[in-house]
């Protein structure tokens, strides 16, 4: 019947290990790891022979139907996770960001009524921190509490809309810690990016080449650091959203040792972005819609060097997590900022693609193994936000998110083939390896030899519980859990705010 599947042939490949096993699935759950499973006649086989078959991709970083600078992204819920589980990403973590002065509450709420009804996968949320007040304050509170969110991100950047001041982000980490939740930041020093933009303006620089200008590296390094620092004083587990250049890599790889050093658990995380290890600024030929389109905050580096350079730290274990900030403007939105890079929508896509490209830039020329591969792009997220060990791994009792994923066949990336509703593609072009061929999402066949077949409103949001248990000692270079501890967490949660999973 639909409900059960064998994967057979195929090797398997965890964060930890690969072995050859076959994966029997029931009712939208791994039941059996083996080879020479004794499973029920008429069970539906897919022959995974010559093939990796790896957790579902966790895209820990997306902006679904957001309303940004005067425009809202073109992929909403359905077309956003239908484009990730096209590429082989099967839970997505949004952020529900409140205007300045609304409440957390409200917009936990809308971004519920926005999803709910769309998703295609499973998907949990992260809280922006956009103003603060004694309000937000209780508001964390009950969020954690009552409505599974565990993740709240400040922002350094965005002056006169979002930025905090020094003040607030250390009232506002220490509010994080006190809750045990953990508190992610957008890393960039808005004050001096303000000031730059001034003197580019005045100056008559008004093209998308001012975006990268007037925030360069050292803006982003300085403010790693300077989050690192505040998350230290109030002992603050923190995850720096999308680290886009080298200086920004290295900051964050010296947070760590410093604080390792000292014997500490090591609570600092860093996320790189698809579009920082698939593309670079050096765009200078290019047309004003295809430099838009690059627009992004913070923005692609000039240096062609960075890929590389993220890649290796994201096989150090210096970062951990790779995401898309998929947050997609369509050409006509993008032309609100014709007249002066500060209005072009900041965002690009990715949620489909990242497998593709961090396999292609990463795996291929032997940077990362295929272990680290599925570490990076799913199991860390899994821990650090608390999704472990339902999702991130392939084990009995987990969520049956899988991908057949054929490493021989290729593909090339195209706007004229992706699954988002926008109508370009960073990536256009890439000749990639890593095809997703089989896409199983909550035990559901959503990727069928390569045909893409979702089902809108079958996902689930994900409660994700407080106290992460992720926390590890000294040197220990991996993100360790409590496998079994944490599997009894969310099996609670599970039951307390959701009802039994799955639902198909
Ligand atoms: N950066 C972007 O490019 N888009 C969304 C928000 C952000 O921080
Ligand atoms: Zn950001
Ligand atoms: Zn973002
Ligand atoms: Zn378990």
């Amino acid at each position: 019947s639909q409900n059960r599947l064998l994967i057979k042939n195929g090797k398997v490949v965890n964060a930890d290990k690969i072995a050859d096993l076959d994966i029997y699935i029931e009712n939208g759950v791994i039941q059996q790891l083996g080879r020479n499973l004794i499973v029920p006649g008429g069970v539906r086989i897919i022959d995974a022979g010559g093939c990796y078959v790896i957790p579902g991709g966790i895209d820990p970083h997306t902006h679904f139907e957001l309303e940004l600078m005067g425009a809202t992204t073109v992929d909403d819920f359905y077309h956003g996770t239908k484009a990730a589980v096209a590429g082989g990403t099967t839970t997505i973590i949004d952020f529900a960001l409140p205007r300045r002065g609304q409440s957390l509450l409200d917009t936990y709420k809308n971004w519920r009524q926005k999803a709910d009804e769309k998703v295609c996968c499973d998907y949990a949320l992260h809280m922006g921190i956009t103003w603060w007040s004694e309000q937000v304050q209780q508001e964390m509170a009950e969020l954690c509490e009552k409505h599974g969110i565990n993740s709240f991100k400040a922002f350094m950047a965005y002056k006169g809309l979002y930025q905090l001041s020094d003040s607030e982000l250390y009232d506002a980490f220490q509010t994080v810690r006190n809750l045990g939740a953990v508190a992610m930041v957008h890393a960039e020093n808005g004050d001096i990016i303000a000031k730059n933009t001034e003197k580019l303006l005045s100056a008559g620089i008004k093209g998308p080449e001012g975006h990268q200008l007037s925030r360069p590296e050292e803006v982003e390094a300085e403010a790693v650091t300077r989050a690192c620092t505040i998350a230290n004083q109030v002992d603050c587990p923190l995850y720096v959203v999308h680290i886009m250049s080298k200086s920004a890599g290295d900051a964050m790889a010296y947070k760590r040792k410093e604080l390792m050093k000292k014997g500490k658990h090591c609570t600092l995380y860093g996320e790189t972005l698809a579009a920082a290890i698939g593309t670079h600024g050096n765009r200078i030929p290019c047309t004003w819609h295809d430099q838009a389109a690059h627009v992004l905050s913070p923005p692609l580096r000039p240096d062609e060097t960075t890929p590389n350079h993220l890649l290796t730290l994201l096989n150090e274990n210096a970062l951990q997590c790779t995401g898309s900030d998929n947050c997609t403007f369509n050409k006509n939105q993008k032309e609100l900022g014709k007249d002066s890079f500060t209005d072009i929508p900041n965002g690009v896509n990715g949620v489909q693609d990242r497998l593709s490209v961090i396999w292609e830039k990463g795996v291929v020329p032997g940077i990362l193994s295929p272990e680290k591969f599925v570490a990076v792009t799913s199991t860390n997220a899994a821990k650090i936000f608390n999704l472990y060990p339902r999702k991130g791994v392939i084990a009995e009792g987990s969520d049956a998110d899988v991908v057949v994923w054929n490493y021989k066949a290729k593909r090339t990336i195209s706007a004229k083939t992706h699954a988002h509703a926008c109508d370009y593609n960073i990536f256009e072009g890439l000749e990639c390896h890593g095809v997703p061929e089989f896409v199983i999402v909550g035990g559901r066949v959503c990727v069928d030899e390569g045909n893409l077949r979702v089902a809108q409103g079958h996902g689930n949001f994900l409660p994700t519980p407080i106290n992460p248990p992720f926390v590890y000692e000294g040197q220990t270079p991996e993100v360790e859990v409590d496998h079994k501890e944490n599997h009894q967490v969310i099996e609670e949660i599970r039951e307390q705010l959701h009802g039994l999973t799955p639902n198909n």
